[in-house]
Formats: structure tokens, C-alpha cells, sequence
């Protein structure tokens, strides 16, 4: 049925690397594409090793994009996570840095016209409803992707790529603390239920008999720590208006610690059962948010910036966000820097659809 082939952008986008498909270059029909995109990256299979993906969440992932349905944004983003093992496709979450890659694609299939050296492209996050605000490097008329920006986790240095963000308190959970509490109490851990663009449970590394310093490797061959995590995540599933996350991809769940490195705060997280080789872009946002909140555990342990520039260290260097804060100390907004790169452009063929 798809002998021809699909239109298809390989791209990496910060620290994540996906597919980048037109909406109408997919079926309409919600079943045959998730049927169709399993079949696209080799899901269910751990190897992935009949498609595209990469056996990593972090690169098993899709963008949708398509036309404006708004008057405040240029393009809408669909973000879709392709599960590596099982024959799953999730829109539960956003993904900020695949949403770098973003305002490149859609210059790239001309849905946004360049105008001049910077183009700002204004982003529909479909999946949260927010709108983000990319400035993509545009000499020449095109997509520049060569420049002097490195990010902890991409090797050498690329155009940078500011990214803003306004309104994501409680993104997908309603409210940015969907219980009401700064710490909930679950299985006698302290954790943080909170939402600031990523659903996210925030708990004390060392509650769990960890440094915060161990590598992605160790986390993910703990298993009476991901047993314990896994409890508390299906708990607080429902606590934070995500009904049942049995097969969901949030909330993320992040063991912080003191910095090591200079930053604000160390983390490490589960995402939810992988472990993120650095951290995603509006969980690092949601991290910094919870390091403000009183009586959260992030609070005896971070170091607050004294410009709202807010390292969120990681096991791959650090992630840098800022927060934007109103007078009375009110986040108005958070932005955060990437970059992103074209690494294909062609037509990808699909393993048999069962
Ligand atoms: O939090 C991975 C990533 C993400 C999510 C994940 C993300 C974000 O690509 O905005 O970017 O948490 O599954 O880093």
C-alpha cells in the first residue's frame, strides 16, 4: 500500500532525534497512522531493527506538522512517541526538543516563509495547547543549521535555536500542582506532583538510597529502585488528572539531588521507564519551577540563580533555562536554548502493516 514510499524529514532536535511527516502526508485516520508509524520506526521490537528507529525512546520519536489552526501560531505541532517494545503511539506528552526541530521543518516544506537573517516561527503545541516561539537562523533565504552552539549531549556546535514558552503552567494536568500541595506523600516518599509544560514527579534522590550522580547504565539495572519508582508513577497517575498511566509516557519521574557541577539542581530522570540520557526541555523547565516552591524537596538542595538562568544538570552535562519572573517572583514565561540539524530528506518505506 505504501510501495511509493511517505515524505519524510530525519531530524535531530536538541538532544532527541525523530520524523518529521505533513499531516497529509499520513492517514486522517487516527488507528492506520499509529498502525502505520509503528510500522515506520520497527515498534514493537527492541531492536527496532525492521524501521527506522533508533531502540531509544529519546529517538523513536514523530512530528506531525501541519497548517495553523489558530490565529497566534504559524504551524501546529503533533508530537508522537513511537514505544520501542510495544505496539504503542502516546500524544499523553509534548516534546521540547523535538520541537526544535520544529521551525526548521516547516521552512524546509514551506508552511512558514522565510523573512530575513531570523525567521520567529510561532509554534501550536498541539498535544499541551500552548503556543512556543522559535528563531531559526534563515541567511540566504534557507535554513541555516551551521553555527557555534553546542548543548551538553550533541557533539560540535550548530545554529542556535532560542525557544520561549508562555503558559504552560499545568500543560496537560490542569493546574501547575494538580493535587494542590507542593509534596504529596506517596509509598513514604516526598514527592512533587507538578506540571509546568511536562507532567513530572519530583522526589529526593537520596530517599531511594542514591547519590543522584549514578549514570543512565546503573539507574536502569536497578530494579528494586524502578520497581519503587514504577509504584509511586501508576499512584500519582490519577493524582495528577492522567487517569490510568499504565501505557502512558508521564509523568516523568526525576530524582533530584545537589548540584555537582555549579548548576542549580542535578537530575535524573525516568521518562518514565528508560532513563533520560540528559533531560527533556520543558522537564528541565518544570524542574526549575519546583525548585521555587516552598516546601518541595527541590528546595533544601538547589541553588537558586540570581538571574533566572537556571542549569538543570543532567548525566550529560547541564541544560540551561530561564525563567521569566514578574516582580512578585510569578513565572511569566521560560525559555530555554537548542539546536537541530537536517539528517535526511526522502521518502521512508514502512515494514508490512499486520
Ligand atoms: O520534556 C523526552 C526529550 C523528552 C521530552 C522525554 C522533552 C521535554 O526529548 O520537553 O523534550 O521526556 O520523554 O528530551
Amino acid at each position: 500500500m505504501y510501495e511509493d514510499g511517505i515524505p519524510c524529514l530525519w531530524m535531530r532536535g536538541g538532544t532527541s532525534k525523530g520524523a518529521y511527516f505533513l499531516a497529509g502526508d499520513l492517514p486522517g485516520d487516527q488507528q492506520e497512522r499509529d498502525r502505520l508509524l509503528l510500522a515506520i520506526m520497527g515498534s514493537p521490537d527492541p531492536r527496532q531493527i525492521d524501521g527506522i528507529g533508533g531502540a531509544d525512546p529519546l529517538t523513536s520519536k514523530v512530528a506531525v506538522l501541519s497548517p495553523p489552526t489558530r490565529d497566534d501560531a504559524d504551524v501546529d505541532y503533533l508530537f508522537l512517541q513511537v514505544f520501542v517494545d510495544k505496539a504503542l503511539v502516546s500524544d499523553a506528552q509534548g516534546c521540547g526538543n523535538i520541537l526544535a526541530g520544529v521551525g526548521p521543518a516547516a521552512i524546509e516544506r514551506g508552511l512558514v516563509s522565510v523573512v530575513g537573517d531570523v525567521t520567529s516561527v510561532r509554534i501550536h503545541m498541539v498535544n499541551s495547547g500552548e503556543v512556543a516561539v522559535a528563531r531559526i537562523a534563515t541567511p540566504d533565504g534557507k535554513v541555516s543549521y551551521a553555527g557555534e552552539t553546542s548543548i551538553a549531549g550533541v557533539p560540535g556546535r550548530h545554529a542556535a535555536i532560542p525557544i520561549l514558552f508562555t503558559n504552560t503552567e499545568g500543560s496537560m494536568c490542569g493546574a501547575l500542582l494538580p493535587t494542590g500541595n507542593a509534596v504529596d506523600m506517596i509509598d513514604g516518599i516526598e514527592a512533587t506532583l507538578i506540571d509546568n509544560g511536562m507532567p513530572c514527579v519530583i522526589m529526593r534522590a537520596s530517599d531511594f538510597g542514591l547519590t543522584g550522580e549514578e549514570s543512565r547504565e546503573e539507574l536502569e539495572g536497578n530494579d528494586a529502585v524502578k520497581q519503587r519508582i514504577e509504584s509511586i508513577r501508576l499512584q500519582a497517575g490519577p493524582m495528577m488528572n492522567l487517569g490510568d498511566v499504565t501505557t502512558a509516557s508521564v509523568p516523568k519521574m526525576t530524582l533530584i539531588s545537589e548540584p555537582k557541577h555549579g548548576g542549580a539542581i542535578s537530575t535524573r530522570s525516568f521518562i518514565p521507564h528508560r532513563v533520560h540520557a540528559s533531560v527533556g526541555v520543558l522537564a528541565a523547565v518544570t524542574v526549575a519551577t519546583t525548585t521555587r516552591l516552598a516546601g518541595s524537596p527541590a528546595q533544601g538542595l538547589s541553588v537558586a540563580p540570581r538571574d533566572g538562568r537556571y542549569r538543570i544538570e543532567h548525566p550529560s552535562g547541564d541544560m540551561e533555562v530561564f525563567l521569566d519572573l514578574d516582580g512578585d517572583g510569578k513565572i511569566q514565561g521560560a525559555g530555554t536554548i537548542r539546536t537541530a540539524r537536517k539528517l535526511f530528506d526522502g521518502r521512508v518505506f514502512p515494514a508490512p502493516i499486520p
